[in-house]
Parts: C-alpha cells; structure tokens; sequence
C-alpha cells in the first residue's frame, strides 16, 4: 500500500485520506488522520471493508462512542446506528443543512458513516465548514456574534410531533426522551484547536439567547444563507466501503434525497465530545 496522503478537496471544508487501511492504522498513520479530522472537518476514506466489529474498533479509537437515541440500531449491534432508506420511503435521514447533536449539553464530537449500499446514482452527501464560514463574515459582525448563544433543541424533529418521528415511522424512535434543549456560544471555540467556528445550524437551532423570536430568526436566516454559500462546501460520493468521518463542531452535512425508488444503508457510529466554550 502505498504511503499515507491527505489531499484536501477544497478549501474550506474535507480531506481525503489515500493509502491507508483504516483496521491496521499504525500509531503514526493515527495520529496523522486525527490531526487532518482536526485540521479538514470530515475526513473521506475509500474502499475500506469493515464488519461492524471493525468499525467500532477504528471509531474508539477516537474516542468513546455516543448511542443516539433516536435512531434504529444496526441488528446486534446497538452502538451502531441504521441510516437506511428504504426503495418506497419519500423522507430521508438527514435531509437538510444541520449539525447533529448540537440539541446535547456536551454535543457529540463527530460520526463516522461507512457507506453499506448506495444507490446507481444520487445520495451524495454535502458538508460546509464552519470555520470558513465564520472567517468570511465582516469584524463588525463577528464582535456582535461573540457574546451571543444560541438556543438548540431535539423536540421540533425528534420529540412527539416531530418532523422526523412523524415522517420516518420505524425509523426512529424514543420520540419521548427528545425534552432537552441546550445553550451553546454561536461562535464556538473548536475544543482541539481553538479555531472560531459559526455554531449555529438550521436543523436544531430554534433561537437567540435573550433575543425576541423574530429578532432570532432575522439573524439566523442570514447566517445560514452566509454559511450555504457553496463556496463553503463539498459534495462527497459514495461507494459501498466509502466512509466519511464529519467533526460536528466544524461542519455541517446534508443527506441529498435524490434517489427515490433506489435504496440506501449506512452505518452510523457517534463519538462523545466536551461541552463548548
Ligand atoms: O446519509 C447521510 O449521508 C447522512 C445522514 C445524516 O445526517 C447522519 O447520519 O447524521
Ligand atoms: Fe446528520
């Protein structure tokens, strides 16, 4: 195999790992891909085979897993989440700019998603960069963002009358434990390398700390038309034995749902992360 490279696929925002096999990764080959996750945001890697127990073994050692409690484990596995759409299913996972988690006291780290089956074509998923986002925004806006938190919650996609647990029956569960709503600074500081990050995103963000709902949405609404610009993002293509590693703090993704008729499964593995400052 030839030797481990790490070539960016865009400015702003991802890299590709090339020569590695990620289930015998040396302790150097290690530390290079953990600072190119911190460096790129998502990390895409191809053709890696892994059963399910090598999955979970490449993921820990990044840390420890996080079970999300929404989502259908993989059967025999619950530290692995399902994304699986089925041929006759209209909704998606993840089908809209967001971050995942941020609705947690101490959001997850990130998710490594291993492509099982992909669609002929479509189903590629987008990421941006927050961090690239933040830099392009003027000195006086930034000075206005930094005191500021925004407000982040499970309940609107997740709890009772959610928009997922309605639109993907089976899919997702435990509509009752999405009650937690969680405070984070709208500029975050990237817990590993203190990069300023836009920490907002327009799947879990419901608000502006003190701010009046209107005054909320007003900003908000700008800073997301900011950060979609694509100029921020990537698309990635998947290949059964793809996977891409995203850090939640320093990117967003969108699951495209441009398939109908075909079907798709990923698997899913969350990584516990450290409260935002
Ligand atoms: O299916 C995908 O490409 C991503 C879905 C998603 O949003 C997730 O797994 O967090
Ligand atoms: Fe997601």
């Amino acid at each position: 195999m030839p030797a481990l490279k790490i070539r960016p696929v865009s400015s702003a925002v991802g890299a590709e790992v090339l020569g590695v096999d990620v289930k015998n990764l040396t302790d150097g080959e290690f530390d290079a891909v953990r600072d190119a996750y911190r460096t790129h945001g998502v990390l895409f890697f191809r053709e890696q085979a892994l059963s399910p127990e090598q999955h979970i073994a490449f993921a820990e050692r990044f840390g420890d897993i996080n079970v999300n409690r929404f989502f259908t484990p993989v059967d025999g596995h619950p530290r692995i989440a399902e994304v699986r759409k089925e041929k006759d299913q209209k909704i998606n996972i993840g089908g809209g700019w967001h971050t995942d988690h941020s609705y947690d006291q101490v959001p997850a780290m990130g998710s490594m998603l291993l492509a099982r089956e992909v669609p002929e074509s479509g189903g590629d998923t987008l990421f941006a960069g927050m961090g690239a986002a933040y830099d392009a925004l003027s000195d006086g806006l930034k000075e206005t963002l930094e005191p500021l938190r925004g407000v982040h919650s499970s309940r609107h996609v997740f709890g009772n009358k959610g928009k997922a647990t309605e639109a993907m029956e089976g899919r997702i569960g435990n509509a009752e434990a999405a009650t937690q709503d969680a405070v984070h600074p709208l500029v975050a500081r990237h817990p590993d390398t203190g990069r300023k990050l836009l920490y907002v995103n327009p799947g879990f963000t419901i608000g502006i700390d003190g701010w009046s709902p209107l005054e909320a949405k007003a900003l908000l609404d700008f800073l997301y038309q900011h950060a979609q610009r694509p100029e921020f993002s990537y698309r990635f293509q998947w290949q059964p034995g793809s996977i891409a590693f995203w850090d939640n703090r320093a990117t967003w993704h969108y699951a495209l749902n441009d398939y109908h008729g075909q079907f798709r499964l990923m698997h899913r593995i969350t990584l516990e992360g450290q409260p935002l400052h």
